[in-house]
Parts: structure tokens; sequence; C-alpha cells
């Protein structure tokens, strides 16, 4: 449907000679806002000439180990400055760095090393061993850049960018040039890596940033999830960049107490979070009278489904809204939002201006107002691609439109409501898990004859992983038996991997090829 906006959509311009890096960094200190609070982190604070001083340094550095343009950066970083320095000068040589998740595993960064090529990796010192224990395995690795101590075969960012000039030349990218990836999970647990352009972070900014949130330079950001998330990284990073505002980072996990201390101490304007962050800080007691929030102008959610139970309980504990709103890796940031007085509790809200939407059928038919259907978007923020995943890049990007694998319908006012998702992906947390890496985990387990794995419900209406269990023959099922697989997916894979229940069965429904019917196990735990 085409959308009406109340207010005009900004044309957006951007020269074919352009590059992302001086758009957000050199743009600020151009603007007179120099001695301007970029980053707040722990007890420092870096202004924007601070900032673009590490930009430069660090693309410098990189430069000097041979790092050239279109070469790949892996970012495995806790939020810090040294990220933002990492992400913005590698793309300022035009290099291309990639963000990434810092909870996962040796063998998954195995993967994404090899997969992407990356000829550098910068690393926060606690994730470095999870690189070193695979590194006879890493085919295209020649840097570790450790924030923290270098041991010997390292390189220690520190010194690295200490003897590093501070004044760099932006490489003279083009707007479509590979500014940056984002990997994104897929069913096959392979993740694959979404390739984003340059400009794509400036219309991300303008529709969404501005258009919905309203951000200035008087905004202070603050965001649960971490800079490696697409969400994170437009919340903490790009959008106060954008308008010369401020961000607060913090490395340490996001733990309710760590949140409300943060916003207690900092006074964030605008704060992002995902439901289940919302759901824990709402457990702590008392926390509307030790804590003072009133800096906070907006609360946004994404990741996954904001309940309407968690919404209300939000708004009568805080008195603040939540402004739900969905957005994917690929289309990089939010495209369907609730507005600040105009919030459906339990709905995606509407679509943000610069984006268009269609809810199609099985056969590509847009289906009639009301009825659920496949969501497609339109929006000039979406990734080019994904990396060397041709069969995928076309079943998923058609066109100008890529298509969510979000169920949704749409209602007469034009808000949009989520059905669940087309595939058998679980977002618990606001994270990816694919149930077939789950299962897989669980096979090799001995007592295991098979599994299935699906997104199941908790008390506060979030998704989280539970896995059916078959036994193998002679193995008695029990709550120890339960606990164990747990604790045996979790020492395999990414810890918020494992399934919350463990339910035993004596057989699993099938297809005739002998494939699990997950839609039948959902159901089953639905009538549950
Ligand atoms: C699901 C939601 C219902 C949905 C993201 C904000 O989550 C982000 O990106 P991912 O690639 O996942 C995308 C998928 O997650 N989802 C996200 N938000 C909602 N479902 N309601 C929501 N509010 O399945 C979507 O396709 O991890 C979120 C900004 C940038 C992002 N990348």
């Amino acid at each position: 449907m085409k959308p009406e906006f109340e207010t005009e959509i900004p044309n957006i311009e951007i020269p074919d000679q352009f590059n992302a890096a001086t758009a957000f960094v050199d743009a600020n200190v151009a603007k007179g806002r120099g001695n301007k609070v970029a980053i707040y982190y722990q007890d420092q604070q870096l202004t924007y000439n601070d900032v673009l001083r590490l930009v430069n340094k660090t693309g410098n550095a990189l430069k000097s180990l041979g790092i050239d343009v279109e070469n790949r950066v892996l970012l495995l970083l806790f939020d810090c400055p040294e990220f933002v320095a990492s992400f913005f000068g590698a793309m300022k040589i035009g290099a291309v760095p990639i963000p990434t998740n810092t909870l996962l595993t040796a063998q998954d960064y195995e993967y994404l090393l090899n997969d992407s090529r990356a000829k550098a990796i910068i690393v926060s010192e606690p994730l470095v061993e999870k690189i070193e224990s695979a590194r006879d395995r890493l085919k295209y690795l020649e840097h570790i850049i450790v924030v923290g101590k270098a041991k010997p075969g390292q390189i220690s960012f520190a010194e690295l960018i200490e003897k590093a000039s501070s004044e760099l030349q932006a490489a003279d990218t083009s707007k479509d040039d590979a500014a940056f990836w984002l990997y994104s999970s897929g069913t096959t647990g392979f993740p694959k890596g979404a390739v984003h352009l340059h400009h794509d972070m400036i219309y991300a900014s303008e529709y969404y940033a501005k258009g919905v949130l309203n951000i200035t330079e008087e905004d202070i950001t603050f965001s649960v999830a971490k800079l490696f998330f697409a969400y994170g990284l437009g919340n903490g990073l790009y959008f106060p960049f954008s308008v010369g505002g401020s961000t607060v980072l913090n490395p340490a996990r996001p733990e309710p107490l760590m949140i409300f201390e943060t916003i207690h101490n900092c006074r964030p304007s605008l704060f992002f979070c995902v439901p289940t962050a919302y759901a824990s800080m709402l457990q702590v007691e008392n926390a509307e009278n030790k804590y003072d929030l009133s800096s906070v102008r907006v609360c946004v959610s994404a990741g996954e489904a904001l309940p309407a139970a968690v919404y209300n309980r939000w708004q009568d504990k805080f008195g603040l809204e939540i402004l739900d709103g969905i957005g994917s890796t690929e289309i990089l940031h939010i495209f369907l939002s609730n507005r600040q007085g105009k919030v459906k509790p339990g709905s995606s809200g509407q679509l943000v201006p610069g984006y268009e939407a269609k809810i199609v059928d099985d056969d590509g038919q847009e289906v009639p107002t009301g009825e659920v259907g496949n969501l497609l978007i339109k929006g000039d923020s979406t990734a080019a691609y994904y990396w060397n995943k041709h069969d995928r890049t076309k079943s998923t990007i058609i066109g100008e439109w890529i298509a969510t694998g979000d169920k949704y319908h749409c209602d007469e006012d034009g808000y949009y409501w989520y059905a669940g998702r087309s595939d058998d992906m679980i977002k618990a947390g606001g994270i990816w898990v694919s149930p077939v890496e789950v299962e897989n985990t669980l096979i090799e387990h001995q007592a295991v004859l098979e599994c299935g794995v699906i997104g199941a419900t908790d008390k506060d209406e979030l998704v989280k992983p539970k896995a059916f269990v078959v036994l193998r023959a002679g193995v008695q099922a029990s709550p120890e038996l339960a606990h164990e697989l747990q604790d045996f997916v979790k020492s395999r894979i990414a810890h918020y991997k494992y399934p919350r229940w463990i339910e035993f069965v004596p057989e699993l429904p099938k297809t005739a090829t002998g494939k699990i019917q997950r839609f039948k196990l959902r159901n089953l735990h639905a009538q549950q």
C-alpha cells in the first residue's frame, strides 16, 4: 500500500563520489562540533575532534599493514571507542569493516573469517583466544590486532595507532561501493554476509532516526543492543553521529541493573532496548523510585515483537511509551514503527517514511487489508546482496523489493501486526537462533535419537528455543538428563541458543520424506 505522510519525505541526494566515514565523522568537525562530546565511555568523554583523530589514525594504521580498498576487516569488539575508530577508520580508506557478534564460538569465527576472507581482525583482548585457537585453519587472516594486551604474534591496537598520522584523506569511494557487511543467521546455521553500501546509513538516519525519532544534536543515545547488531549500530553510533549528538557506550553485558544505572548516571534522551530486556527490567523491584529515567524522551523496542503486556507494564511503571518497530540486518534498520502518541500496543506500527510495504500471498499477489501474507519492503537502505550466496540473494532480493521472511497483516489504520516467520527461524532476546543448528548439536549427545527445535513463548509471551527430544532405546527420561542436554548445547554452541525447555516425546511428526514438521511441534506446544 502507498503510505500517507504528514510530513514531506526528505529527498535525499547523495553525490556519486561519497564516503560514509566522512559524512558521519569529518562532517561534524566541519560543522563546528569539534569540541562537542561524541562518546561517553566509562569515565572518558571523547569529542568529535578526538573521534576524527582516532578514526584517521586507525585508517592510516590499517593502510600501513597493507589493508587496501575493498579488503575486509573483521571487528570482534565490545562497545568501546576503538569500535568506532575501527569501523569508520576502515571505511574511510575504502576497506570494509564487518562488525561481528561477540557471543559466538571459535568455530563460528573460523567460518566468518574464511567466508569473508578478512585480512585483519580487530579484537577485544578477552575474545582473542577464540581466534588464536582456530588460527591454523584461517586461510586468509594476516593480522590479529588486539584492543588490550597483545601477545607475541599479535599487534597491539594502541601501539599500532600511536605512531600513525592523524591526517587522512578519505578514499574516493562511490556511494554504491561496499561500506560494511553484517552477517545474518540462516536456517542452515551458516550466516550470510549482507553487503551494505556507503549510502545505506544515510537513508536509515534520514528516514527513521530523523523522520520518526526526530533525533537532533541535543540527543544522547543509549542502546542495550550492542554495536555489532544492525540495530545497535544505528542506535549507538551512526544515528547520533548523523546529527552531531552523543552516544553512551558500555562494554558490559546488558544486565537490568547495569542498564538502569547507565540511564540514571548518563542521562540519555533516546533509549533503545529489546523486549527481553524490557521484561527483565520490569522484574527489578522499586526501580521506578530508585532510578531516575526522566532524561529519556523516547524508548524504542525492536529485534522481536514487543508483547502488549510488556508495553503496558512499562508505561504503568515508568510513564513512558515504548515505540516498537521492526528492522532487519538486510534492510539495515527500522522500516515499520509506532509513533509517539499514536502507539497501538502489540503492533509494529506504521510505515516509516521512505519505505514501501507490500503483503503478498505465496504467488506474489497482494492480499486484501486485514489478511496475513508475506511482508515485502522497498527502501534504499537495503543491502545489495549476500556475499557468495547467489541463490539466497535471488530469493530474498527481488528487484527493488526484499522479502523479510515475516508474516504480517495490515489493519484499516495502516498499522502492521506481526504474525510469525515464514521460515522456522527463532528470535530469542532479539538474536537469531537456527533450529537446525540446535538440533544438530543435541543429536551429538549419546542419549538423543532425534529431536526438533521450535520457538515457544514464556510467561511474558517472549519466544525462546524449546526442544522435543526422542531418546535412544533404553535411555530413561529425567529432569537431570534434560539439564545435561542443556549444558551439552551450551558447551558446544553460543550460550543463548540453548533450549530453555526440553520435552521428551516418543516420536516426532515428519513428512513422507522424513523431514521434521516443526509447525506440528509448534501446534503441539500451543495446545499445552
Ligand atoms: C524480527 C521483529 C516483530 C523479524 C533489527 C531493528 O532485528 C533486527 O534485525 P535482524 O536481522 O532480525 C530481523 C527479523 O527480526 N523482528 C525484528 N524486530 C521485530 N519481529 N516485531 C519487531 N519489532 O523476524 C525480522 O525479520 O536480527 C531490528 C533495527 C535493525 C535490525 N537489524
